[in-house]
């Protein structure tokens, strides 16, 4: 009797404890396209118990649009700078509790500073990646029609009379109105920063004038297009690039990528995780964060991405190629040439949106 109550308690207890009746732990997230190491996220949820539903996107002002309109049920986001510095002031995230981050202690002093331009106190995001806007092309096609000048300038792209040599073989350009106005602005010996609108305009008529020989205006399928031969120059960012040229290596198809920091120099951008005020679970949020911060968590993610991350501490985990590619992990010189931006004001944001939208429709 005593046993069989002792069995018929085991059983209670096990169906208790059974998953079909634990409660089921879920993180969202929402990150930009090829921008992670993706056996890292069955890796947490092994450990942690957390399913991860992951979505992508590859335009801030997707992801923009989708939290000003609320309730995405996002518990995880990653802004870049000047968009992460509005939906701040938005009242968007919630402030970050330090101390349930402890792989914190890790994090790049250097770039955290800098993410603090847009998160004043670095309150409510930690840097996840950092990196360049610059030329992305296929070294023999360009070669071919350019001849033996070397890219490194962006007279490639604004110059008319170069554009439209490599224009036969594709050309794309980011669909990102603030990397490519400020990149004009920097050309045209302009405030990359600046706000007024006739300099906005100066830019977005110099993109105009080469739009005829732009194939398309977007964000992330100038990887694959690179890596097999569908485009030979795009204006892309950086740890993209050499993602194509490891597809391109990896198909052995012979296309051989590279990327430049035009020397008239570049946007430098950084991006953030932030956790939505609305959050459905936010201790899941935390959990990933802290994990993503881990050295090695956050080297796998370099070395898979080519990106450069916020964590110095991993650092020294990061493949020696990734590490030592000055595109990627700028040296002093490199970074000399780099600038940051603010973001538009409500009014500018009009104008760029207005001027963008007659840049890509070519009207
Ligand atoms: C990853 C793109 C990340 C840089 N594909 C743009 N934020």
């Amino acid at each position: 009797m005593l046993k069989r109550m002792f069995g018929f308690c085991l059983v209670g207890l096990g169906l208790f404890v059974s998953p079909a009746f634990a409660q089921e732990r879920i993180l969202n997230v929402y990150n930009w396209t090829d921008y992670i190491d993706t056996k890292l996220l069955e890796e947490f949820t092994r450990e942690t118990g957390i399913k991860i539903v992951y979505d992508t996107y590859d335009s801030n002002e997707m992801l923009e649009a989708k939290l000003l309109a609320g309730n995405t049920g996002y518990d995880i986001v990653v802004p870049s700078g000047t968009f992460l510095q509005r939906q701040i002031q938005a009242g968007i995230f919630q402030q970050l509790d330090v101390h349930k981050l402890p792989n914190a202690k890790g994090i790049w002093q250097e770039v955290a500073a800098r993410l603090a331009v847009y998160d004043p106190g670095n309150k409510y995001a930690v840097t996840y990646m950092w990196y360049t806007t610059g030329l992305s092309y296929n070294i023999d096609k360009v070669a071919q029609r350019l001849g033996v000048m070397p890219i490194d300038t962006w007279d490639i792209v604004f110059k008319p009379e170069l554009i439209k040599k490599i224009a036969d073989c594709g050309v794309y350009f980011l669909d990102s109105p603030e990397d490519l106005i400020s990149v004009a602005l920097r050309y045209l010996g302009l405030n990359p920063d600046s706000k007024k609108p006739d300099d906005i305009r100066k830019a977005t008529s110099l993109i105009a004038q080469v739009r005829p020989y732009v194939k398309k205006f977007h964000s992330s399928e100038y990887i694959n297009a690179l890596a097999n031969g569908d485009i030979c120059l795009a204006i892309g960012w950086a740890g993209d690039t050499f993602q194509a040229r490891t597809r391109a290596e990896d198909a052995k198809n012979g296309i051989k990528i590279n990327y430049t920091i035009p020397k008239e120099g570049t946007l430098m951008t950084f991006d953030a995780f932030a956790i939505p005020k609305d959050a459905p679970h936010v201790s899941e949020a935390y959990r990933f964060i802290d994990f993503m911060l881990r050295p090695q968590v956050a080297a796998r993610n370099s070395s898979i991405t080519n990106y450069a991350n916020g964590v110095i501490d991993s650092k020294p985990f990061v493949e020696k190629s990734v590490l030592e590619n000055p595109a990627i992990y700028p040296d002093e010189g490199t970074m000399a040439r780099l600038f940051t931006i603010t973001p538009y004001d409500a009014q500018t944001q009009r104008l760029v949106t207005r001027e963008w939208t007659r840049v890509k429709t070519g009207k």
